[in-house]
């Protein structure tokens, strides 16, 4: 049998796809902008879920959302896999899910962006697969995560992380409430719901220090055991198919770091310093870098998975879509296939 992570061995490079309600503040909240990531706005401004709801649930209505543009696009780039959040920290799932209610059915937007990018991606050889924030979600009052308005484990960073100290480890006692009310019912449903609706060929884990390691390992065998032909990133535990480097590791000001030059690894360069759309942030990275990067990527054993944060109205940033024709065009010349 071909193992699993033969197809990702070959791609090389990737898309990555950080969308969601935050995607609608462009990283401004109330007017000025919020410092960090754009995705994390709910955090970094600690909006009580009611205002965030009220603030993007009905604004979310994105026209210009076309999975057939995207695809191509991305395509056309030289891209070979797509991975996109299919829930990132803030909870919100961007598909009907049927086993939690906070979803995309309360939006406007009355579609399946995930089963139309699934479609398009089918139709142009293009693999396909979810990111999943599997450990924080910043909606439920029993995860790991919002500490400005729930007294949940794990809430305060502060606290614990800040300490270099991990809250399961302080307080043991909260585990299996976090184990019995989010993991069992939210995550690992969520995932296999994922998994049986559109059998994803990668799942993208993240932040796994924010669960202790027998509920990543948990969720770990839930997937195996539903279709053992997922590839799967480390951020879930160590030693899955393959290892995910820290954001910027190979770009921008830390591009001298070291990257290894064997085994099965991934850079995650973003183009700006965000992961999803932010208005405000300027500091795109010309295309050469990228290229420069995959090269050296692909001499390495690696592979490039590279962001973009589409607009809220499910546009891509005309930013990203230069730096994306200018990496076409130079593989056009230059690459393989
Ligand atoms: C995480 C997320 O919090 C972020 O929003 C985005 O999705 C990104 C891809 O992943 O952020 C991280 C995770 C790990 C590191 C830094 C930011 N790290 O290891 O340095």
């Amino acid at each position: 049998m071909e193992s699993r992570i033969a197809w990702w061995r070959e791609a090389r490079f990737g898309c990555f796809i950080h969308w969601g309600l935050y995607s609608l503040s462009g990283g401004r909240w109330k007017g000025s902008k919020s410092e960090g990531y754009a995705e994390h706005l709910m955090r970094a401004k600690k909006i009580r879920l009611q205002e965030y709801q009220e603030t993007f649930i009905d604004k979310f209505h994105p026209q210009k959302f076309n999975a057939e543009s995207w695809v191509q696009l991305i395509k056309a780039a030289g891209m070979k896999y797509i991975v996109i959040t299919a829930k990132h920290h803030d909870g919100f799932a961007l598909y009907p899910s049927d086993v939690y209610p906070y979803d995309i059915r309360m939006t406007p937007f009355q579609r399946d962006p995930l089963l139309e990018l699934k479609e398009a991606c089918a139709k142009h050889d293009i693999k396909y697969g979810f990111y999943y924030s599997h450990a924080f979600d910043w909606e439920h009052p029993d995860a790991p995560g919002n500490d400005w308005e729930y007294s949940n484990p794990g809430g305060d960073l502060r606290l614990y992380e800040g300490e270099g100290k991990l809250w399961f480890t302080e307080h043991p006692e909260l585990v299996p409430r976090v184990a019995d009310y989010y993991v069992d019912r939210k995550s690992i449903p969520q995932i296999l719901e994922l998994i049986d609706k559109y059998e994803p060929d990668i799942l993208w884990f993240d932040t796994p220090h924010k669960l202790p390691l027998s509920e990543n390992l948990r969720i770990l065998e839930a997937i195996r055991k539903a279709d053992d032909r997922i590839v799967i990133n480390g951020r879930l535990a160590a030693g899955q198919d393959y290892d995910t480097f820290a954001d910027y590791v190979n770009t921008g000001d830390r591009a001298h770091e070291i990257i290894p030059c064997e085994g099965d690894w991934e850079t995650i360069p973003t183009t700006n310093e965000s992961y999803g759309y932010s208005i405000d942030d300027d500091s795109h990275k010309p295309a050469s870098e990228f290229i420069q990067l995959l090269v050296k990527a692909a001499a390495r054993g690696g592979n490039m998975l590279m962001n973009l944060g589409p607009k809220g109205d499910g546009a891509i940033d005309e930013r990203d879509i230069a730096i994306l024709h200018e990496i076409g065009a130079w593989l056009e010349v230059n690459g393989e296939s």
